[in-house]
């Protein structure tokens, strides 16, 4: 089926505000006696801000309370937004701002590309206003319209329906493991942004959107299905 949407991941995909979750996560862990690794953060991408705090708790083998917890996750957001409002456009990913332009212009002979934004994260109307992209997907569904966080497709398959596409129809980019697998499990074709040996479930992975053309991608997604991905 011939791809008419593009659902986009925002952290790590649009802007890279995966390192903020990290080190305001990772003051968190220090301040109750542990540290966490880049290599255990790799986990925490695409889930939602308390499943995160369980298992950083677990990693650490830290019991607590329900109201501590809330307490915690609280001040993380807390130190997390001092860092995203320090943001500004120039804090959007190389080669995604040409990507978009390139969108807005590019069709499929019958109709252009719609495009939603598919993140969990409940920040995510701040960041877009930061960094001028509030007015730039033609559906927004972000962490205060969903229940469950990637790898449950609901986010995508939110974003899609909204978009008035079929699954099928849908290009999700994801930089997260559990994104992709979110991606996967609602039936889209998953585009992988980074390393082809993290995103080992998606069906194309590039490196970044830098030097990215739509006609080129498009191609690409075409002969990927051809081999039945
Ligand atoms: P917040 P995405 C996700 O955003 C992040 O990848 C994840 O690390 C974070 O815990 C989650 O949003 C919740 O974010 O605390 O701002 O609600 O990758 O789905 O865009
Ligand atoms: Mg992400």
């Amino acid at each position: 089926m011939s791809i008419k949407g593009f659902l986009f991941d925002l952290d790590g995909v649009i802007v890279d505000t995966a390192v903020f979750h990290y080190q305001a996560w990772r003051r968190m862990a220090n301040e109750l006696g542990f540290d966490i690794s880049h290599e255990f953060n790799e986990t925490l991408k695409g889930i939602s801000r308390m499943d995160s705090l369980n298992l950083i708790l677990a990693h650490g083998g830290v019991t607590l309370s329900g109201e501590r917890k809330l307490e915690l996750a609280t001040q993380k957001n807390e130190w997390y937004l001092e860092l995203v409002n320090q943001m500004t456009p120039d804090a959007i990913l190389p080669g995604v701002t040409g990507f978009f332009h390139q969108m807005k212009q590019a069709g499929r002979g019958d109709g252009p590309i719609r495009c939603a934004l598919g993140s969990v994260s409940k920040n995510a109307g701040l960041i877009l206003e930061r960094i001028g992209m509030a007015d730039d997907f033609d559906v927004i569904i972000d962490g205060n319209k969903i229940t469950h966080s990637k790898p449950n497709p609901e986010v995508f398959l939110k974003g899609a329906a909204e978009l008035g596409l079929q699954p099928a129809q849908c290009a999700v980019f994801e930089d997260a493991v559990a994104g992709v697998e979110a991606a996967k499990r609602g039936g889209m074709f998953a585009v992988g942004i980074g390393s082809p040996d993290v995103l080992t479930q998606a069906d194309l992975v590039i490196p970044s959107f830098d030097h990215l053309t739509i006609t080129e991608l498009l191609a690409a997604i075409e002969r990927a299905q051809g081999m039945g991905y």
